[in-house]
């Protein structure tokens, strides 16, 4: 840890139900793709930290997953965890997406924020999807007054970049100073194999439906720069039921191989390397019930947790 003089540090937590565009938000505050996205809720399982660092500032954005009513131990984990990155930061960043309305999960959302005490930024992401925001006010009004340490209010759109500068801007000005935590070249707190299995994760998610990219978890088990300057990566996908198989691996193993082809292809691209990608399709019964194999998803093994 740095100490610079007038230089401001903190954490600043995400807090939002499942899809409303907390980690395209962090992905296009970085101008980096780091954390996974998708059309599907649920999609971001744990907490990360991806971090900025300017001349004046370092801000380490916390990406948390979605609140919502648990239907299993996998959800009860994330849940637990979304909250758990709420205490003890700096500042939440509390997303909405108003497009098909603000709902009692967002009122549910604002209780627990309001409790954390912490100072929050009120953001309308999805902007752009948006023609009158009039007729939100209502809504927009009622969560403002239900929460306490309500600092600032802006209406972004993560994917056009309307108002991410002044976003920006916000969450500086409400930073305290404090000293560099992460060195510059950091550019997140989770181990590269970590960030290989959710990239793999997020292909699943984007070219599967239904019950299938919420039932598959995956493990890196190998993680390996060859001799040739190769990256060489072994994963498990987990799925829950042997029907689940040939909808993973697909007709002639077209569906793998595409989820291969493209994770491939953003890993060669976060890492600048070549990359060898080996991705294994394993049944595990109903994994996201099982907290030794939960946490193998979720990478625990390497935090000591
Ligand atoms: N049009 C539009 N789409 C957006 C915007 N922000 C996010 N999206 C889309 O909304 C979907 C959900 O985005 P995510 O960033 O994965 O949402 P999330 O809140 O992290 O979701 P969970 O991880 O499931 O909690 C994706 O399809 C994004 O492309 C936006 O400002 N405008
Ligand atoms: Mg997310």
């Amino acid at each position: 840890m740095e100490n610079k003089e007038n230089y401001k540090s903190g954490f600043i937590s995400m807090a939002g139900k499942p899809n409303v565009g907390k980690s395209t938000l962090i992905n296009s505050l970085v101008h980096q793709k780091i954390v996974i996205t998708s059309d599907k809720p649920q999609t971001t399982r744990n907490s990360i930290n991806v971090i900025l660092t300017e001349e004046d500032a370092q801000m380490v954005f916390v990406d948390t997953p979605g609140i919502h009513k648990p239907l299993h131990k996998l959800g009860k984990y994330m849940v637990n965890i979304a909250i758990g990155a709420l205490r003890g930061v700096d500042l939440i960043l509390f997303v909405l997406d108003p497009t098909d309305g603000i709902r009692n999960s967002d009122r549910r959302v604002a209780k627990i924020v309001a409790e954390s005490n912490i100072p929050t930024l009120l953001i309308i992401n999805k902007r752009d999807k948006i023609k009158n925001m009039q007729i939100y006010n209502r809504e927009i009004t009622e969560i403002k007054e239900s929460l306490p340490n309500l600092k600032g209010y802006l209406e972004t759109s993560a994917v056009t970049g309307y108002n991410l500068a002044e976003l920006k801007a916000m969450v500086k000005e409400q930073l305290p100073q404090g000293p560099q935590y992460y060195p510059e070249d950091v550019i997140s707190d989770k181990p590269s194999r970590f960030i290989v299995s959710e990239l793999i994760r997020e292909k699943i998610f984007q070219l599967t439906r239904e019950e299938i990219p919420h039932s598959t978890g995956v493990v890196v088990e190998d993680f390996k720069v060859r001799d040739n300057g190769m990256l060489y990566i072994r994963a498990d996908i987990y799925i829950e039921k042997d029907s689940q198989k040939p909808i993973i691996i697909g007709k002639k193993g077209m569906m793998i191989k595409k989820i291969g082809q493209l994770a491939r292809k953003d890993i060669e691209e976060l890492f600048e390397k070549k990359a060898y990608v080996e991705l294994f399709v394993k049944v595990r019964k109903n994994w996201r019930e099982n907290e030794n194999l939960i946490r193998n998803t979720m990478d625990f093994k390497q935090e000591g947790q």
